[in-house]
């Protein structure tokens, strides 16, 4: 990458652009928290990976079941020169560059080509996605003629013929509802779900500036579009403005009459006016969550690189969706909601954008039901969040997967990885302890706290002979081991959410009694099952070894075969693929952190003994590069926590960098959305040493060497600090 600005990301040449073309894609995605649509070109290239995501539009399909659908293409246009088509794979690209304006959220292109025949064009054409209005998309295409005179034509239009790929095979979800002309300039497709019966509409019209234009209807069954003819003399230019509109039955009872309106006053605030409303809308955003790191170029762009994908897929307005694990950017676990969402994402939005935090977690509270179905299909109590969510909240991990070498596997993450439910909770009382919204935690934060306790009460076995209660059968976070018991990870979260639990509805009864008693009523929370609780929280059995101060990961796991990783590299691939799957399972190899995810989560619980201890123990042990990218950035919280400055900052890098450099080569599948959010808890946790305390917020800095100064906002109980460390 070459840099222009901080805010802004240049791959300087064509031709390695195509090459690593699906990657780009992801990284060029643009958004605006109710859409993503990748960075494919919009002329339209075989072996795109072409994708526009809208929050909550899932279809369920056979085989692939529930999904996100891939929603009609807004982007196409293509451009004529004197009855040449452009295309970056014909004639002869002259100068090029492509860059991605992080501050602006706004993706841009200026190629000069030569067409086969000669002529030379300048092409300048940059895009966004509304933040000011999400329903609002926009395309603007300057062409210049360099040494010629003569016709160009534009053609842009809307593509529903579009399909979600498979292993089984491209997936098309869409039915035709309608299509047609608006007049002579713009064009509209309406289409259905076949599975969910969920509808979508877009409108667009096309605007040319600078040259006298004739317009015409251009469209094919699914693709409705417009064509703009005019002539350009030699060094004259025009601009063609593509403003789309969309809206699904999600927001509109009649989404093709609300996207036709919304077209129109589009059209009438026009380009500029659009444009200047969504950059001021960005400037907000930045204005509270930006990060500024002094004396390290790169880390800076790869901080706001990932603290802006993470901006374009929260949902502003709609609190009964959440960001799936790759974002709204690629089509990897098909749009589903894991605990990324509540550890790994959550944490920047409660400290700096809380109002995007509170629709994440009441996400969380509009899918009780499908928890609740959960545990009950399952035997238990309360409520069992789905390990992969979407719409409704009931689980959706699919239950058959390939393995590392191709074979088919059973996937037990829907059935046993029940830390899950803890997770939730531990967001919620997260949120609540920084952002002091009693309110929420009223109305809804204390119902889920109580509910994934309920959960664990029916959960958990007694051990009579050795007096404990315990959790067999799960996995932890480390998911290279299955079916195990014990993990400390799991019992212990379990034994913080029933404590939690257990504050909430004394919090309750002192400031919010009715509310109190209805949830007692409601929930059947009898005196006794409440001791209950208590008693299964102070008898769990969590796996410590006074005298070395380790944690046991699961009952067990010091008995497997011993591996150094060091005898495997240099290698590029997971631990998982180059052991096989029987073989791993019988290893002390982790994916990703999993004593030490709870040493973070649980910091304060545990001294600097034990976490040193822990460290030296796991980090070794741990597949980073080819495991799960949502480990490295808690490595460099950890890092930071036992002094190890120097691991921290290279865990540090490996997340931040994950979708820059693709080191494991699934880029394309969409941006690692854990890793993203942990990169700022990275910096805030690890190198700032941010903590809340009793006391309110506090610092113990480590700035890893070069960096002169490390800058950020938070906002604490309502009040926004400023956190400004220098460094050596
Ligand atoms: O949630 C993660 C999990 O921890 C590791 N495998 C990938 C999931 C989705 O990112």
């Amino acid at each position: 990458f070459k840099q222009k600005t901080a805010y802004e990301i240049m791959p300087s040449l064509v031709g390695s652009e195509m090459c690593i073309r699906d990657r780009m894609e992801t990284v060029f995605t643009i958004g605006n928290g109710y859409l993503g649509t990748r960075g494919t070109f919009e002329e339209g290239y075989p072996g795109d990976l072409q994708a526009t995501l809208v929050h909550g539009l899932y279809d369920d399909a056979p085989l692939v079941h529930t999904e996100l659908v891939n929603a009609p293409d807004w982007l196409p246009i293509e451009l004529f020169v004197a009855g040449e088509r452009f295309s970056l794979v014909e004639g002869q690209v002259l100068d090029y560059e492509r860059w991605l304006d992080l501050r602006r959220g706004v993706l841009g292109r200026r190629v000069r080509w030569r067409s086969p025949k000669g002529r030379t064009v300048e092409i300048f054409v940059e895009r966004f996605a509304s933040l000011a209005d999400e329903h609002v998309l926009a395309i603007r295409c300057r062409v210049r003629a360099l040494d010629f005179e003569g016709q160009v034509e534009l053609r842009a239009g809307l593509n529903g013929d579009v399909k979600n790929p498979s292993p089984f095979g491209p997936v098309r979800h869409w039915q035709l509802v309608g299509q047609g002309d608006l007049g002579p300039q713009a064009c509209f497709l309406h289409v259905r779900t076949a599975g969910t019966g969920m509808e979508l509409a877009e409108a667009m019209r096309l605007e040319v500036e600078g040259a006298e234009a004739s317009y015409s209807p251009r469209g094919d069954e699914w693709r409705p579009a417009v064509a703009a003819r005019f002539r350009l003399g030699r060094g004259k230019e025009a601009t063609a403005v593509k403003l789309v509109s969309v809206y699904t039955s999600r927001e509109a009872e009649d989404p093709a009459r609300a996207a036709r309106e919304k077209l129109e006053e589009a059209a009438s605030k026009g380009y500029r006016a659009l444009r200047a409303k969504h950059e001021a809308e960005w400037a907000r955003y930045w204005q509270a969550s930006d990060v500024v790191i002094e004396g390290d170029d790169e880390a800076q762009l790869a901080v706001r690189f990932n603290l802006y994908h993470i901006l374009i897929a929260a949902p502003r307005h709609d609190e009964r969706v959440s960001i799936p694990a790759k974002t709204l950017s690629g089509f990897g676990y098909r749009g589903h909601i894991f605990w990324d969402t509540d550890i790994f994402i959550l944490p920047f939005l409660t400290y700096t954008q809380p109002h995007l935090a509170r629709n994440l977690l009441l996400y969380r509270y509009h899918t009780l039901p499908g928890a609740r179905k959960k545990a009950r299909e399952a035997g238990y109590r309360g409520a069992m969040y789905a390990w992969e969510s979407a719409l409704t909240g009931e689980e959706v991990t699919p239950r058959w997967g390939y393995g590392p070498k191709g074979e088919i596997v059973r996937i037990w993450c829907g059935d046993l990885q029940q830390h899950i439910s803890a997770d939730v909770a531990y967001a919620v009382w997260q949120y609540w302890q920084v952002t002091g919204d009693d309110e929420f935690f009223a109305d809804y934060g204390a119902e889920m706290l109580l509910e994934t306790a309920a959960f664990w009460e029916s959960r958990v076995e007694y051990n009579a002979q050795r007096g404990r209660y315990e959790i067999k059968g799960v996995i932890g976070p480390d998911e290279y081991h299955e079916h195990v018991d014990n993990n400390a990870f799991t019992n212990r979260m379990a034994r913080w959410n029933l404590e939690a639990a257990l504050k909430a509805l004394a919090w309750l009864r002192e400031f919010h009694p009715r509310r109190a008693s209805e949830l007692a009523e409601g929930l059947d929370l009898s005196e006794e099952r409440l001791a209950h609780w208590a008693d299964i929280a102070a008898r769990m059995y969590v796996p410590y070894d006074p005298e070395t101060g380790l944690i046991e990961q699961f009952d067990g796991f010091f008995e497997l075969e011993d591996v150094n990783l060091e005898d495997y590299g240099p290698r590029h691939r997971s631990m998982e693929a180059v052991l096989g799957l029987e073989k791993i399972r019988r290893c002390q190899v982790l994916k990703q952190p999993d004593v030490l995810m709870l040493l973070y989560l649980l910091g304060d619980e545990y001294d600097e003994r034990t976490k040193r201890a822990n460290w030296d123990y796991y980090e070794p042990r741990t597949d980073h590069t080819y495991g799960s990218s949502v480990g490295p950035a808690i490595h460099a919280i950890m890092g930071c926590e036992v002094g190890d400055l120097e691991a921290a900052y290279e865990h540090f890098m490996r997340a931040a960098l994950v979708d820059l450099r693709d080191p494991r080569g699934n880029t394309a599948d969409g941006i690692h959305a854990a890793s993203a959010g942990g990169v700022w808890q990275a910096v805030a946790f690890g190198f700032a040493g941010l903590k809340p305390t009793p006391q309110g917020l506090i610092t113990r800095p480590r700035l890893p060497p070069g960096w002169r100064r490390l800058r950020f906002k938070v906002i604490y109980r309502g009040k926004p600090l400023e956190i400004d460390v220098g460094g050596s």
